[in-house]
């Protein structure tokens, strides 16, 4: 199973550490292709946009699901849930805020979930890779 793994970068980075948390337990579901979307310490300067937007394309085509933290919004999470739609790839969104974008949560095809705590992603991660 491959996971993308989606959450803000430029949009923000307050959440990274809930994202290194989240990518650890996506682990024992399968092959986290974007796993350095919860390194703390990110250096952009080696790459440039373009091979970044490249590469993400070809691990978005590869990967088998897409699971977003969409609390901090970034245009860059938008645009790969919108990508994965197309490719009619299943999408897990999370948020913690009392409301996401409306064009999230108002697609009929993309699962979305308010939780608190972490604890409550977990369990939601059993159910949904069951029944992947
Ligand atoms: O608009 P944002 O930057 O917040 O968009 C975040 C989303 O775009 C993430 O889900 C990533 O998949 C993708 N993304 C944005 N910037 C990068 C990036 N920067 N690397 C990989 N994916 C990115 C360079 C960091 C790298 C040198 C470690």
């Amino acid at each position: 199973m491959k996971i993308y793994f989606s959450g803000s970068i430029r949009g923000g980075r307050e959440d990274a550490k809930l994202y290194a948390q989240i990518i650890e337990e996506l682990k024992q579901y399968g092959e986290v292709l974007t796993e350095h979307i919860g390194q703390m310490d990110l250096q952009e300067d080696e790459i440039t946009d373009i091979q970044i937007h490249d590469q993400d394309m070809a691990w978005l085509t590869a990967s088998d699901v897409i699971i977003a933290e969409v609390t901090v919004p970034s245009l860059g999470v938008g645009y790969e849930i919108g990508r994965g739609l197309e490719m009619k790839k299943p999408i897990y969104c999370f948020h913690r805020t009392e409301k996401t974008s409306a064009m999230i949560s108002g697609c009929e095809t993309i699962n979305t979930y308010k939780y608190t705590e972490l604890e409550e992603i977990k369990v939601l991660f059993e159910k949904i890779f069951k029944e992947l």
